[in-house]
Formats: structure tokens, C-alpha cells, sequence
């Protein structure tokens, strides 16, 4: 029914009513379905959308708004509708269906419409109202679900990311942001979204779901839009805000938990060893090194990773843990990455910082007991028994000698063992307690291995147990004073001119009782000194004569 066509017959009904009254007096209404939440009724000076059909008492279809194809629009009450349908729709909720019978006087008369409605008709119209809205009305939000912390709200010039299903006000679907797998992103308050989305919005917090009613003034009004969005049409969303940040936000730090002791923070060029999980906005965790059983390791504010990352990695400590938020302008930006990060997505990680070193990183060593007499204290050559724990900075043990059968051994500045291990266990004393902090590239380096992961320092707890002076490399005696003068015949002690085994294992036996040489330690001194005969008894006769003796004379020690 046009709005013109009721308008222009009003004025006959008015005339019609004086003259001849009809048998119904006024209209009659049937209310056949009536839904159960009915949150607005028609009232004068609403407009209204529906869809109805027209027909006689006979049951004759003369009009109906679905075989135009397109719903009834107008205004209610101020007489631009037959005063039948001006009363019939008071009070009627949207997805209310109602019979409506108009007597004539309230209908087109006694003139009726050409060879459409016959004079004196009374017209039955079946309603379904559609829509309902008010020019002064507002957009209206209803909170579904709220997380319980809330730190930021939607403010206007804010990027938001969201996931809605949009309806018509009677429920039917016209778009959602499921259906293409995405979300929905726009800035706030600057034209990207109809009038009352840009209002709907503001104050929602991520993760908050909320109702967002629309009449049609602040959504697509007349035009409509499409095919799925009728003219004039009051849209409801449900909107769940996904994510959310301003493009002038710089990376948000919080949650942290430093350790009480903290020598020192990062710096750019450090190398850091560290675990985190990444998860967006939402909740949804997108990555995690736990995942991979191994820290993320890199330099830090180097550009080796995101830009929000290496800000959040300087000024951390050994064992913090923390939370950063990272803006997309400081992560993936707005084209995101491959399937795992969305365009214009922000990123949280909760951080915990396993170690970090720098390439320039000595071997840092505590000493946690100094026994009071400590003169005798360990060098390269000598040879050691010391036990250990070798633990990873965030505590995990990696080995300990307390399960060994006996306590470790090594021979110093032989290469024996790790270089900052070796460095550590200098210039201790008997009973010396130590702690020692060994960088990796004085460990096992980038690769690690055996039980070491790549790139981590080393914590050692040392003591020493024992310490036996050595001797140099290749060496199997040492003298400790100038040696005798006289050698060969200090040596042969009955004087004969010969020296058999028996008679230079005792020398070299009272040498080492008096303090005047040492043998090599560790090893079984006759063994020693068999290898030490052997090698001057150069026509291997089993005796030395004078003429075999040689004398390393530069290094004055080897015999
Ligand atoms: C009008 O008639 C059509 C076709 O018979 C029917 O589907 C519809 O429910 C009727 N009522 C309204 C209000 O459209
Ligand atoms: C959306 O994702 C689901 C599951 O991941 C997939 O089955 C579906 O095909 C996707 N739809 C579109 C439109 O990409
Ligand atoms: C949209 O509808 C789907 C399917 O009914 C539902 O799973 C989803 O939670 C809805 N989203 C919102 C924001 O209401
Ligand atoms: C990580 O370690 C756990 C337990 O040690 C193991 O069950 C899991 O398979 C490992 N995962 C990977 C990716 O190596
Ligand atoms: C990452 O998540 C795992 C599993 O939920 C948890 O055990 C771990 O503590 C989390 N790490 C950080 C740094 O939050
Ligand atoms: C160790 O040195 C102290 C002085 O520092 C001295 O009194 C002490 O006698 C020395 N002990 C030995 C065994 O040489
Ligand atoms: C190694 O750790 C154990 C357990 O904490 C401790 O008892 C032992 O003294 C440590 N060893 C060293 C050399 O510090
Ligand atoms: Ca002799
Ligand atoms: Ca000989």
C-alpha cells in the first residue's frame, strides 16, 4: 500500500463516516502471534517496516507487499496510512503477525480504489511488522558477556578488530563476519563504519560481546544496501571485540616478576636466550617456544626480530619474567604473517628470560668460602680433584660430579675441559668454594651439545678438593731448585760408572722426598720412571753411562 494512495483517500473516509455508517464501528484486531520478549510496541510517530496482504471478507487477495517484493514503509498515527491501519498498528511488536478488519469508513469509503476496492468494502489485512524505529532514537547497546579485566576501552581514532553477526530487526541474518573467516577491522570515529557502529563501539573492552541496535538514520537509511539490507532498515549486531589498539600505542610492558637479585639488565647487542608464549588479544595462542621444547634465541635490538620485541627485550634481567604488548605497527603490521598472524593483529607475549650474555662476556667468578690458610693455589699443569653442579641460569641442573663414584679429576690448562670451566678453577685453594658464570662462547657454544643447549650460559658450583702440582705438558719431571752439578755422579752412588734402573729410581726417588724435582702427578711413579730411564738408556743396555745422560739444558728440568 503507497503512502500517496492512503493519503490522497483519507479525506474520503472522513466525509464517508457521517453519512452512512458501516455494521463495525471500528477495526478488529486479531493478535495471532504475539512473540514472547517484546522489548518495543508501535507508537504513534514510529515509522514501521511490514509486510502484509490485503484481501476482502472473502478471502480475494486486491494487494500484498510480498508479491511487490519488498516491504510496506511508514510513519505511524499521523494519518499517512488508512486510519484503519493508523489503528491497527498501535502496540504491535516487531515479529507480531495480526489480522486487522477494516470497516470502510476507515478504509477507502464509499468510493473505493478504481477497479481495485469496490465502494464500501471492508478490507482484511494480515500484518507482519518487520521494524520499528523513531527518529528519535538512539543507537542502543546491551553487554552480553564482559572479561572481568578491563584496562582499555574503545575511544574514537582506536583500530579495532571484531567478528559480528549482523540481523535485520526481525531476526533475519544479512551478513557476518564468520562466513569469511575474518575479522572485521576498521579505525573508530573516522567514516570507515556506518554512524552507529562508530557509537556502538566505544567503551568495549576486547573480549567483551555486546548487542548494538541501529535505527536506520545511523546505518544505510534509505539506500539500503544491496540486496540484504532492505531501505530504511534497523540493524542489530552482535559484536565480539577482538582486538583492539591506537596507532600512536607504543609497546605496553607489564606483569613483571624480577628476581631479587639482578647484576645487570640487558643491552642492545646482548645475546638472549628466552622463553614465551604468543597469544593475541583474544586469548588465542598463536606460537610458543614451549611448544618446541627450546628458548627463542637472538641479539637483541638488532632487528632481528619484530620491532616491539627488541624493545621489549632491553633492560630485562636474568630470570624476569614479563608481559608485552605490542601495538601491529611494532609486530606484523597490517599485512600480518603467512596463516598464523592476521593483518593488524596485537600481539602478547608473556616472556621469561632464561639467559643472556654478551660476546664480550668474561668468566665471572664468586668466591662463596675462602679457607683461612690458602697459599698453595691450583695453575695451569697442575692436577686437580674438585666437585661440581653445572646448572643452566634458570636453575636446571645439567650435571653434577655427586653422582659420581669418585670426585672429578683434571689436569688444568690441558685443555681438558671447557675453557671458562678451566679459567673458573684457577687460582683456588684447597677447600675454596666458588661460583662461575661461564659465557657460552667459553662453553659449548652456539651449537651446545651433549645435554647443553645451544648458545646458554653455564652456572658452576665449584670446590676444590685436592690439588697436586704438575708439570709442563710432554714433561714427565720437573726440577724445583737448580739441579746438581754434578749430575751423573750424584746419580751413580756406588760409583762404577754406571747407572742401572734401581739406582736412578732412588735418586729420583730422594729428588722428589726433598723437594728438589716432582714428578708428573697422577700416575704411578715407577712407571714414570721406567719411561724416564728408558728414554736416556739410548743403546737400551739397561744402563745409563755418562755419555747417554743428556740434559735438556735449556728448560733445566727434563731428564
Ligand atoms: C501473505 O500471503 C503469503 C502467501 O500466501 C503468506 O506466505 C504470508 O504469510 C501472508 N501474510 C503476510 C503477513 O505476509
Ligand atoms: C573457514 O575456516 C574453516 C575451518 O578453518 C574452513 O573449513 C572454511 O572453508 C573457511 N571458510 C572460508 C570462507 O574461508
Ligand atoms: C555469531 O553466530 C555464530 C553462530 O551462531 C556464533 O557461534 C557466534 O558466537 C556469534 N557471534 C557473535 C559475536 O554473536
Ligand atoms: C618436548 O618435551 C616433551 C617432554 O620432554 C616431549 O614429550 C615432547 O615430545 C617434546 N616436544 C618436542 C616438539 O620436541
Ligand atoms: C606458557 O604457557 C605454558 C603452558 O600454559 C606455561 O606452563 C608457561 O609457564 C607459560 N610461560 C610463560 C612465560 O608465561
Ligand atoms: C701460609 O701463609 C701464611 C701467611 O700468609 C703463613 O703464616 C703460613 O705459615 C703459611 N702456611 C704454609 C703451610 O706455608
Ligand atoms: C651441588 O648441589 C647440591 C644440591 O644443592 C649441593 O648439596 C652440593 O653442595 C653442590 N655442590 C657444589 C660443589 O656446590
Ligand atoms: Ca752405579
Ligand atoms: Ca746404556
Amino acid at each position: 500500500m503507497e503512502e500517496k494512495f492512503a493519503l490522497f483517500f483519507l479525506f474520503f473516509t472522513e466525509v464517508y463516516v457521517g453519512c452512512n455508517p458501516s455494521p463495525l464501528e471500528d477495526v478488529v484486531i486479531d493478535r495471532y502471534y504475539v512473540p514472547r520478549v517484546c522489548p518495543r510496541e508501535v507508537q504513534t510517530g514510529d515509522f514501521v517496516r511490514y509486510h502484509y496482504n490485503g484481501s476482502f471478507t472473502d478471502g480475494k487477495k486486491f494487494d500484498s507487499s510480498l508479491e511487490r517484493g519488498r516491504p510496506f514503509v511508514g510513519q505511524v498515527g499521523l494519518g499517512r496510512l488508512i486510519t484503519g491501519i493508523d489503528r491497527g498498528i498501535q502496540g504491535m511488536c516487531v515479529n507480531e503477525r495480526r489480522k486487522v478488519t477494516v470497516p470502510p469508513h476507515l478504509a477507502y469509503g464509499s468510493l473505493g480504489v478504481g477497479s481495485v476496492i469496490p465502494p464500501d468494502a471492508v478490507l482484511v489485512y494480515d500484518l507482519v511488522l518487520l521494524d520499528i524505529w523513531n527518529t528519535e532514537d538512539k543507537v542502543q547497546t546491551f553487554t552480553l558477556k564482559k572479561p572481568q579485566a578491563c584496562k582499555r576501552t574503545v575511544v574514537n581514532t582506536d583500530f579495532v578488530r571484531y567478528h559480528y553477526n549482523g540481523t535485520l530487526l526481525d531476526g533475519t541474518p544479512f551478513d557476518s563476519s564468520y562466513k569469511k573467516n575474518q575479522t572485521y577491522d576498521a579505525y573508530v570515529g573516522q567514516g570507515e563504519l556506518i554512524k552507529g557502529m562508530d557509537e556502538g563501539l566505544l567503551g568495549m573492552c576486547v573480549g567483551e560481546m555486546r548487542t548494538i541496535i541501529i535505527p536506520p538514520f545511523l546505518a544505510y537509511g534509505e539506500a539500503g544496501y544491496g540486496t540484504d539490507v532492505p531501505p530504511q532498515a534497523s540493524l542489530m549486531f552482535d559484536v565480539l571485540l577482538v582486538d583492539l589498539f591506537n596507532p600512536k600505542d607504543d609497546i605496553v610492558v607489564d606483569n613483571q616478576e624480577v628476581p631479587v637479585s639482578c647484576a645487570r639488565k640487558s643491552v642492545v647487542g646482548d645475546f638472549i636466550r628466552y622463553h614465551y608464549n604468543g597469544t593475541f588479544q583474544d586469548g588465542t595462542l598463536f606460537d610458543s617456544s614451549y611448544l618446541r621444547n627450546e628458548t627463542y634465541n637472538t641479539y637483541i635490538g638488532m632487528g632481528y626480530v619484530i620491532a616491539g620485541m627488541d624493545k621489549a627485550l632491553l633492560g630485562v634481567c636474568i630470570g624476569e619474567k614479563r608481559r608485552v604488548t605490542i601495538p601491529p605497527q611494532l609486530g606484523y603490521g597490517e599485512h600480518g604473517s603467512g596463516d598464523i598472524i592476521p593483518s593488524s593483529a596485537v600481539l602478547i607475549f608473556h616472556i621469561h628470560v632464561i639467559d643472556f650474555h654478551n660476546p664480550t662476556d668474561q668468566v665471572e667468578i664468586k668466591v662463596t668460602h675462602k679457607p683461612e690458610e690458602c697459599n698453595l693455589t691450583t695453575e695451569a699443569n697442575d692436577l686437580i680433584k674438585y666437585r661440581y653442579n653445572c646448572s643452566l641460569l634458570d636453575g636446571t641442573l645439567l650435571f653434577t660430579s655427586d653422582t659420581l663414584d669418585k670426585p672429578q679429576e683434571t689436569v688444568l690448562g690441558a685443555n681438558r675441559v671447557i675453557e671458562g670451566l678451566d679459567t673458573g678453577l684457577q687460582d683456588m685453594c684447597k677447600g675454596e668454594r666458588r661460583q662461575v658464570i661461564v659465557p657460552p662462547h667459553l662453553a659449548h657454544g652456539e651449537n651446545g651439545g651433549s645435554g647443553v643447549p645451544g648458545s646458554a650460559v653455564l652456572l658452576f658450583e665449584l670446590e676444590l678438593l685436592d690439588l697436586q702440582k704438575g708439570v709442563p705438558e710432554g714433561y714427565n719431571f720437573v726440577w724445583l731448585q737448580d739441579l746438581p752439578e754434578q749430575i751423573f755422579q750424584s746419580m751413580d752412588m756406588n760409583s762404577d760408572g754406571e747407572v742401572p734402573l734401581e739406582e736412578f729410581s732412588a735418586f729420583i726417588k730422594i729428588q722428589v722426598a726433598e723437594g728438589k724435582g716432582r714428578l708428573r702427578p697422577g700416575q704411578d711413579p715407577d712407571v714414570i720412571i721406567k719411561d724416564m730411564f728408558t728414554n736416556q738408556d739410548q743403546n737400551t743396555d739397561g744402563k745409563i753411562t755418562a755419555e747417554e745422560l743428556t740434559v735438556k739444558a735449556e728448560t733445566h728440568d727434563e731428564l
